[in-house]
């Protein structure tokens, strides 16, 4: 019986219709094969009766044992994780793997209020669209989805001081800030001139700017738009951008920032340089070729266009000297000063390095002197020394220019060594004793290779130490601080896409999979695998939790996008409703259990503002305040103060109340909004 999609999703017809869920293979829940059991485990008592019960071996039960963090003992580490393209991200302890937090960022995320109504939020996430310099919907309105991907913690001197994070929309070319007081988004940046994004976001060692770039070129020739395919060369750009931090609040300034025109490659990722190669940055590329496919029309394939070239390029790009060089020879473009291509040449700001075939990551290593390229379609990791490079500059070793007059370092001049680490090679990341840990996609592996001086020398240096698999198809990867002056080593986390048969089925979309890899041994091994349900994370940083100074209350009235009292905050006992025209103003103070006023009365097409002020001032005493039919649902943490406007344009009477089971007498915190 033909049932049509509309008829299933108006329900009426899927009874009848005789819908089949499931038939599905089940998995086999646990053991890992390796038998044993409670017997053999060195265990005795209790201990050793649960381990023989469950069939966990030996080793089992030393993992468990590894990541295991008794209820009401914390973390060491916390990472701060892309949520993909879910928009989101997210905060997670190691080595227990527990997910902390999702953060409401691009998104909209009900359980924080954020995006529903709360000018805190709702501000941020509508000022993440450029209506005026950037192309954009009007009719579909601001977005409200991003792919992000690279989150980036705020450094002082190459460390992470735990104050903010950064993460980029790999898809509409935005970067956002979250504060780490609060976890919250207070920032959506729409990245001038960038369509996309991908080389971002890195932070330069003292958080002086964020980095991001793009990763498909921009289309800058408007007038030739549907000839633009044909003259990539021309009509398309990309764009370094160096966007400056204010060192107090930790929001990018454009009016303060700069980009480098960049050519229309696609760039992919980025670094910035550290300790020796501080003021510099590297952005990775690939289809130098320019393919723009037309497989319809016969012409190969986008990917195979892009895949000729033996090697593509590496931007060595001078930030430091780029920043004052936009000072005078810069011109504005939609509101960002832009050096041109040709000024970057000739200013010794842009030069490009050979890396080999269709490269994806470029990592600097904590000392700043090596920087590792993986190709993704070469078994090698490239690693050039940072020294070579200045000298090559110096000397000016050039073995060419490319079609832009952009001058190509002399290869063999740069590389301080290659490893062959085996199919698919990506990100690396380091650990404190010269070590370099590098994603092996089509492989489904981990490679641990040496670095040279002053780590290594010798036949030790450059060479490939060890491997594990894991499960499966590694993107990135990361060790814990592992791309800060001082990695803390001790665990790596492997962000893997596929899943396949490690959890149970939960339908035809699979969640991506972290595993948590033990470094403290010879040889790595994984630890513990954790589902990630929430959209498919790409990039990760680890950081110390003790760098963490996270508030556990806002001081009574506070505004979180400012950290100050908000001139509007309601107190307590002065509690009001003012009526001025058609608009009515309210201040609602919150705590447990009650709503003061709890009966607000307006007539339909009044304008509402309304204040609420949580009062609370103990931890976790969170109230939510939402209005059914109006699409309003606001968080309260102690002490925060918000406001909501709307138009009372629906008649009835509305029922608000508290979202968050906050007391006994939480059932009963509710109110009247009769709008007449
Ligand atoms: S990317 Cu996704 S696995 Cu955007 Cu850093 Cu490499
Ligand atoms: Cu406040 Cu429930």
């Amino acid at each position: 019986m033909a049932v049509t999609r509309r008829e299933l999703i108006q329900g009426a017809a899927a009874g009848a219709a005789g819908l089949v869920v499931g038939g599905v293979v089940g998995n086999a829940v646990g053991g890992d094969g390796e038998g044993g059991g409670g017997g053999s485990s060195g265990l005795s008592g209790r201990a050793a009766d649960i381990a023989k019960e469950r069939g966990l071996s030996p080793d089992d039960v030393a993992r468990a044992v590894k990541t295991y963090v008794p209820g009401g003992k914390k973390d060491e580490f916390v990472i701060l994780s892309s949520g993909g393209h879910s928009g989101q991200m997210l905060a997670i302890g190691v080595p227990s793997m527990r997910i902390l937090k999702v953060i409401g960022v691009f998104t909209p995320e009900p359980w924080q209020g954020h995006g529903f109504g709360a000018d805190s939020s709702d501000s941020v996430i509508s000022a993440g669209t450029d209506f005026t310099n950037k192309v954009a919907s009007k009719a579909r309105g601001p977005l409200t989805w991003a792919d992000t991907h690279h989150p980036g913690i705020s450094e002082t001197n190459g460390e992470y001081d735990g104050r903010w994070v950064y993460i980029n929309d790999r898809a509409n070319g935005r970067i956002a800030m979250v504060d780490l007081r609060d976890f919250k988004t207070k920032q959506i940046l729409d990245v001038p001139n960038l369509d996309s994004s991908h080389g971002g976001v890195f932070v330069t060692p003292n958080t002086d700017y964020v980095h991001i770039s793009t990763k498909i070129p921009t289309l800058v020739d408007r007038v030739n738009i549907e000839k633009s395919l044909d003259n990539v060369a021309q009509a398309y750009r990309g764009y370094s951008t160096w966007l400056k931090v204010d060192p107090k609040t930790g929001r990018m300034d454009v009016s303060q920032s700069f980009q480098i025109e960049i050519p229309p490659y696609w760039q992919d990722l980025a670094d910035c340089g550290k300790l020796v190669s501080d003021g510099w940055g590297f952005v990775n590329s690939y289809n130098t070729e320019r393919a723009v496919g037309g497989n319809l029309e016969g012409k190969p394939s986008l990917e195979v266009g892009a895949s000729q070239n033996d090697f593509d390029f590496l931007h060595i790009i001078n930030w430091k000297k780029g920043a004052e060089v936009a000072k005078t020879k810069s011109k504005v473009i939609n509101g960002i000063r832009v050096i041109p291509m040709d000024v970057a040449v000739s200013e010794g700001l842009l030069y490009l390095a050979p890396e080999p075939k269709s490269p994806h990551g470029v990592d600097v290593a904590p000392n700043g002197e090596y920087i590792s390229v993986g190709g993704k379609l070469d078994p090698h990791v490239t690693i050039y020394a940072w020294s070579k490079i200045q000298k090559a500059i110096d000397d000016k070793n050039f073995e060419k220019k490319d079609d832009y007059g952009v001058p190509v370092l002399k290869f063999d001049a740069i590389v301080a060594g290659q490893v062959e680490v085996g199919a698919g090679p990506l990100h690396t990341q380091y650990d404190e004793k010269g070590h370099g840990y590098i994603s092996l996609f089509i492989e489904s592996a981990v490679a641990k290779f040496t670095l040279g001086e002053p780590y290594f020398s010798g036949d030790k240096a450059f060479k490939l130490v060890d491997k594990v698999s894991i499960n499966y198809n590694i993107g990135h990867l990361c060790t814990m601080e592992g791309d800060t002056v001082k990695p803390a080593g001790k665990y790596l986390v492997a962000l893997n896409k596929w899943s396949i048969d490690r959890f149970l089925t939960v339908g035809t979309l699979k969640p991506q999979n972290f595993q948590l890899v033990d470094l403290t041994t010879e040889k790595m091994e994984v630890l513990s695998d954790m589902p990630i349900g929430v959209g498919e994370p790409h990039y990760v940083q680890a950081i110390r939790a003790d760098r963490l100074k996270a508030w556990e209350v806002y001081p009574v009235g506070t505004d979180p996008l400012t950290f100050e009292k908000s001139p509007t905050a309601a107190e307590k006992d002065k509690e009001k409703i003012e009526r001025k025209g058609n608009t009515v103003e309210i201040w609602t103070t919150v705590t447990r259990s009650r709503f003061k006023p709890d009966t607000v009365k307006v007539k339909e097409g009044d304008k509402i503002i309304w204040h609420l002020t949580n009062i609370e001032t103990t931890p976790d005493a969170t109230h939510g305040f939402s209005i059914p039919r109006y699409n309003v649902n606001i968080s309260l943490d102690p002490g925060e103060s918000v406001t909501t406007e709307f138009v009372a344009d629906a008649k009835g009477a509305f029922a608000y109340y508290c979202t968050e089971f906050c007391s006994a007498l939480h059932l009963e915190m509710q109110g009247w909004l009769l709008v007449s």
